[in-house]
């Protein structure tokens, strides 16, 4: 394992530990939420809470991986010989990733079959990016890492190509109140996902040593708050407005029944 600095080990520790806080609350707040909205987008709420409910789990068991892989005494770190798994990440991904982007489908209220079309194709994508880039992240030499990375950019493009492509004329449809926010969502998943293949790319920079790893698990984290809890956040806004426009002010149940 690459030595790294105490220094880099309590910031990558401190940056587990806050992501952990971070999911958990954004788990209360999502599910706490669907009594704010209408009960067309309960589901939407319902996933994008369990997504940032399993990202917290994961991160638990990502910080104390990665405090039994070094020990730190007097201020001086040491590997301890147990390897960091960097498995968690990845299952993780494989599951968030594909709730993710049903997420975004849900909130957008599409006719059925239009909802399942696009829900299984980005899902079947997503999916298979993740177990496609896996075998590189775990890869000892970059020339590895270079061509699983670039089969997992296939269904990468794919995806990225579906968000703007294929949601956009669903996207013309929305009440007029929310399609701003709904393509801000749009864009803040793409700024987001668009990160991790730089973060993956790190070994390939003159960083090396404990840099190399600290940068990596520092940008993935980052990367995982915002696709996570901050396009949360917007789902959680655009299910709000939308319940607004379709079913009169949240939880007044009278207007809500009227509209039906
Ligand atoms: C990998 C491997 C290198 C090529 C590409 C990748 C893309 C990863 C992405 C991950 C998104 C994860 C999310 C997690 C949070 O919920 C696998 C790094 C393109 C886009 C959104």
């Amino acid at each position: 394992m690459e030595t790294i600095t105490a220094g880099q080990y309590l910031l990558v520790y401190n940056a587990f530990s806050f992501t952990f806080a971070a999911m958990a609350a954004g788990t209360l707040f999502f599910w706490f939420g669907r009594s704010q909205v209408g009960h067309a987008y309960k589901t939407a709420l319902t996933i994008t809470g369990l997504v940032t409910a399993i990202a917290a789990y994961h991160y638990f068991r990502i910080f104390e991986s990665w405090s039994e892989a070094y020990a730190l005494t007097d201020g001086v770190i040491k590997s301890s010989g147990v390897a960091f798994n960097d498995a968690y990440r990845y299952v993780d991904w494989l599951l968030t990733v594909p709730l993710l982007l049903i997420e975004l489908v849900l909130v957008m209220r599409l006719s059925q079959s239009e909802t399942v079309s696009k829900a299984t194709s980005l899902g079947f994508a997503a999916a298979l990016m993740i177990i496609l880039g896996y075998p590189g992240e775990i890869a000892a030499d970059n020339a590895t890492r270079a061509l699983w990375g670039t089969l997992s950019t296939i269904p990468f493009l794919y995806v990225v190509w579906q968000l703007f492509k294929g949601l956009g004329s669903a996207i013309e449809r929305q009440p007029e109140s929310a399609r701003g926010l709904i393509k801000q969502a749009r864009l803040l998943t793409f700024a987001s996902w668009g990160f991790y293949p730089i973060v993956y790319m790190i070994p390939y920079t003159s960083l090396s040593g404990g840099s190399v790893e600290t940068a990596v698990q520092i940008g993935y984290t980052i990367a995982d708050l915002v696709a996570k809890v901050g396009v949360g956040i917007l789902v959680y806004m655009i299910a709000v407005r939308k319940s607004a426009a379709e079913y009169g002010e949240p939880g007044n149940p009278t207007v809500a029944v009227a509209a039906e």
